[in-house]
């Protein structure tokens, strides 16, 4: 537990996000994901504390219920309100804490959301299982409800884990040089140019001749291109979202006139 009596500032007085508290009915679920890897180092180099709370704590009964039957029938059981009140009020411990339920029925989750939780200081996360939350839940503690995409899961856990990871590393110090947090998809508003390592021919399959060129500028024009026609053969939808440059236009332009000319070039051969 943290019994700081702040949260750390940066230099500009800014306070940043350095602590999540989880709440779930099954703690054991984040023991691997929170001990590996960039969300491990994170936390070992100090600038995120997380911690993992299971809902049944703050029950009172001898079997710790936390859910019971649906208000007005129906299959399934819901989260009871009681126990995940007292745990937020315990958790919140005074300090600005913004809480999140991760819900099918949240706001979509982006990369705009994670960076803007990566600003803030401290993040209550709640994790439903069932048929999920007693409403009151997210109303009453004016929770942010959150979804990461349109598919039913058996809970919130994988959800939160997802919600963590997308959030830790857009901390300032916890990405190192090896990972840029700008260059990567969604930051430039387009899906990545293909990348290839040694070696140069694998299976038949060789890497495109131009990336050992030693042509720099060729090199970041071939790149741009082909995040731009994979973001329009995969996701047209990112390209009228995001400012495109004259070189750009000119790029996409020859996209078309190769696919124009491929169509014409297989007609040509069937008949
Ligand atoms: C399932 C509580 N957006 C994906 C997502 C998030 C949460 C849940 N399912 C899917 C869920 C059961 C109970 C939450």
């Amino acid at each position: 537990m943290w019994r700081g009596l702040r949260p750390p500032n940066t230099e500009e007085g800014r306070r940043v996000l350095n602590r999540f508290d989880i709440l779930t009915l099954f703690p054991a679920m984040f023991q691997g994901p929170l001990h590996e890897s960039i969300l491990r180092r994170a936390q070992d180099k100090g600038l995120v504390t997380i911690g993992v709370h299971d809902l049944r704590t703050w029950t009172h009964d001898r079997h710790h219920v936390v859910d019971d039957v649906p208000y007005g029938g129906g299959a399934g059981m819901v989260l009871k309100p009681e126990p995940v009140f007292e745990a937020v009020e315990a958790l919140r411990g005074g300090f600005d804490s913004t809480v999140v339920a991760l819900t099918p029925q949240g706001l979509p989750f982006s990369q705009r959301l994670a960076s803007e939780l990566a600003h803030l200081s401290h993040v209550i996360l709640l994790c439903g299982r069932y048929e999920g939350f007693d409403d009151r839940i997210p109303q009453g503690l004016h929770a942010l409800e959150v979804s990461i995409g349109d598919f039913v899961l058996s809970g919130g856990e994988i959800p939160a884990l997802v919600l963590l990871d997308a959030t830790v590393r857009l901390i300032p110090g916890v990405l190192g040089d090896e990972t840029s947090a700008l260059s990567d998809s969604f930051a430039t508003g387009l899906l990545e140019h293909p990348h290839y390592t040694r070696p140069p021919t694998f299976r038949g399959m060789a890497v495109p001749p131009i990336l050992l060129s030693g042509d720099h500028q060729a090199i970041a024009r071939w790149r741009r291109k082909q995040a731009l026609r994979r973001t329009r053969e995969r996701r047209p939808d990112l390209l009228g979202l995001t400012s495109l440059s004259d070189l750009d236009r000119e790029l996409l332009t020859e996209i078309e006139m190769e696919g124009a000319h491929a169509k014409r070039a297989s007609r040509d051969i069937e008949s």
